[in-house]
């Protein structure tokens, strides 16, 4: 067996209701887990929320109620969601919990023994939003915080600092060492980078608000909620020396959006060196899902999408589907509800849907319902031995692609198996068979085959559309089997089994029904196209759905005219959907073997890009280090000489760099080009 796994999401803060970005995360985290699980791993699973600092004290102040109370309320928003989802965590953790509190105090006292936490004043830029804090140089024009757009404050106060700059080199010895440990590659490449530019140490306590936990030996300061929050992994485990941490925390996974990776590449790694406590197995961070072009969050409420709507419209596996299915881990994707409801009428109506309904039609008209043996001296013939062979293949892929934490190309993979069955049906045609009795075992063969490949699609798929696997499950007559794994082909399924046929598993979304759900979706507001969200007032309660859909007229009809451009030239919108924006560029280097290309890292205001140039005969890596260049950072990721490229520098020329593109006075990295 392998050694055991601990998958961890971020935990939420309790400033507002889950959006679907926190249902995204979740979704992948509960999928690994389910995935491990089936392969028999010793699995946990870990998600929970951040309760403590300024930003949760002031929303709660701003509704009059106790930070606790405010904290009470909204939790229960985030475990209906993860109830409505099938999220199935083995723990959920609160940081305003006295198990996570004593461990926090536990590793500040371990980080104060070595050394690394003395008393200063603190005097800079925070963002409250982000609970972070910026130098100058890092701020939008403005002084504005690069990912919320709003002001950030200026404190000074006493704090504790944390000697962070005594971590920089352990930090990339042990990147160095451990090339899994951040991925994907493009972000650990982004850390590297980041890290060679220096540490400074932080700021971790804060004396001018209350809400958090007493620094210990100085309950003037609160912890800074960072060093707080990061803890939940290893307090969630009963902390260091406890049986549970003892048994998971060598397999720790921390899945996460990349907004928050450096806090997690880090200063938790750097806190754990500190506090003399292992390093996590791995980081993953993942990409963002956007709306039209904008981050899904909390701040943009108009960016808002109801995860629980859309489960209780499709089902939660539909949506668990299409988020996992339609990008992969690590790259950013634009959200629309027509992709969604292409994804359910093609994939699983279709494919999914269709092979069930076919073969359960059949095993009841042509052996009554009840599965037949296998012959297995026919799968190694003809279309038996091509559907064999590739189950097999489908099943290792899959397995190597949840291991690499690739869930969207473990769904291609079985869906490959899902149409070849569906083909399958078509080449060894049953119904050809039942004319002629001396076929019967033939016949037989080809419906336990076509049976057990449903029945290996719904193991295999199991961790992504867990309710709808167990359905089918059932209807195979093989309940006993819900959270298992195939192993060998032809085998799983008992002779013998009824199969009972049941309604279709997902119904196709017709275009009246389609109309009706985009109606109940889109904000009246929005202008009405696909990519338009739902908002939702939090912590109140949703609208009930029917009444959204009365209220208003359907989505199409409210569609307005697109204004046409004339032949050759682009609407003003199409410009618009271009994120061009200033770049610094941190680091240069040439790529082994191409002669034109350099890998370059860019700061992008809180963030850094990789990017493959072919500046390399126009300029030397020194001479563009520290230069801003205009970049464009929507382009879609893709692989140059096996290089993640995230975007395009400017530069004049056609086939040939002539000259790079430059701005004629300094501005901070990420200002938007207009
Ligand atoms: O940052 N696309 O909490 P948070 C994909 N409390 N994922 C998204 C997303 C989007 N548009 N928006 C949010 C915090 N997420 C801290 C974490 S952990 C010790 C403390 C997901 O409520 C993604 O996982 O702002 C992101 O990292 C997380 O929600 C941020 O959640």
């Amino acid at each position: 067996m392998s050694a055991p796994f601990y998958i961890t999401t971020p935990i939420y803060y309790v400033n507002d209701v889950p959006h679907l970005g926190h249902a995204y995360t979740t979704i992948v985290a509960d999928a690994l887990a389910r995935y491990h699980r089936a392969r028999g791993t010793d699995t946990r699973f870990l998600t929970g929320t951040d309760e403590h600092g300024q930003k949760i004290e002031e929303v709660a102040q701003k509704r009059g109620l106790e930070p606790k109370a405010h904290a009470d309320e909204v939790v229960e928003r985030f475990r209906a969601t993860w109830q409505n989802l099938d999220i199935a965590h083995d723990d959920f953790i609160r940081t305003t919990e006295p198990r996570h509190e004593a461990v926090v105090a536990e590793v500040w006292r371990r980080m104060a023994a070595a050394g690394d936490v003395y008393l200063g004043e603190y005097e800079g830029l925070y963002c409250v939003s982000c609970e972070a804090f910026y130098t100058e140089g890092q701020l939008d024009a403005g002084e504005l915080c690069p990912t919320h757009k709003r002001a950030v404050t200026r404190v000074k106060e006493p704090s504790y600092f944390f000697r962070l700059s005594r971590y920089q080199e352990p930090l990339l010895a042990h990147i160095d060492a451990n090339p899994d440990f951040i991925q994907p590659e493009s972000r650990r490449n982004e850390i590297v980078a980041f890290l060679r530019t220096g540490l400074r140490d932080i700021s971790i306590s804060r004396t001018t608000f209350r809400w958090g936990i007493p620094a210990p030996g100085d309950p003037a300061h609160v912890i800074y909620v960072w060093v707080d929050a990061l803890t939940n992994y290893v307090s969630a485990l009963g902390g260091p020396g406890a049986p549970l941490y003892e048994r998971y925390w060598p397999g720790a996974c921390h899945l996460l959006g990349k907004d928050i990776l450096r806090f997690h590449a880090v200063y938790w790694p750097a806190m754990l060196l500190s506090a003399g406590l292992p390093l996590p197995r791995t980081l993953f961070a993942h990409g963002w899902w956007t709306l039209r072009g904008e981050k899904i969050s909390k701040s943009l409420p108009a960016t808002r999408v109801d995860p629980n709507q859309l489960a209780a419209d499709l089902g939660p596996d539909a949506l668990r589907y299409f988020l996992l299915r339609e990008v992969p881990l690590g790259v950013d994707g634009d959200f629309s509800y027509e992709s969604l409801i292409g994804r359910v009428n093609s994939d699983l109506a279709n494919d999914l849907g269709n092979l069930l309904h076919r073969t359960l039609a059949m095993t009841d008209k042509y052996v009554g319902g009840i599965v037949p043996a296998a012959a297995p001296e026919l799968d190694a013939t003809g279309a038996h031995a091509e559907l064999a062979a590739l189950a097999e293949r489908v099943r290792a892929e899959t397995e190597r692609h949840f291991d690499a934490f690739a869930p969207s190309r473990a769904l291609e993979s079985i869906w490959e198996l899902v149409r070849a069955a569906n083909r399958y049906v078509d080449v060894a045609a049953p119904w050809t068979l039942a004319k002629d009795p001396t076929r019967r075992r033939e016949l037989e063969h080809v419906i336990h085959t076509f049976l057990e490949a449903a029945l290996w699609a719904a193991l295999l798929a199991a961790p992504v559309i867990p309710r709808k696997a167990g359905v089918l499950l059932e209807q195979l007559g093989v309940p006993e089997l819900v959270g298992g794994w195939p192993s060998r082909w032809n085998c799983e399924l008992p002779a013998g089994r009824t199969t009972t046929r049941g309604a279709p598993l997902f119904p196709r979304i017709d275009e009246d029904r389609q109309a009706e759900l985009l109606a109940r979706w889109l904000p009246p507001e929005s202008g009405a196209d696909a990519g338009g969200a739902r908002q939702t007032d939090a912590p109140a309660t949703t609208k009930p759905a029917a009444t959204a859909a009365t209220e208003r007229p359907t989505a199409t009809k409210q569609k307005p005219p697109a204004p046409a451009a004339p032949p050759g030239m682009i609407p003003y919108d199409d410009f618009a959907r271009l994120d061009l924006r200033v770049a610094r560029v941190l680091t240069a280097e040439r790529i082994p073997g191409a002669d034109k290309l350099l890998r370059l890292a860019l700061e992008l205001g809180g963030e850094t890009r990789q990017v493959v140039a072919g500046l390399a005969e126009a300029y030397s890596p020194e001479a563009l280090i520290g230069r801003s260049v205009i970049f464009l950072a929507n382009l879609a990721p893709r692989r140059i000489r096996g290089v993640e490229s995230q975007g395009m520098i400017l530069a004049a020329g056609e086939d040939q760099v002539l000259a790079l593109s430059a701005l004629d006075r300094d501005v901070p990295p990420g200002t938007k080009v207009r």
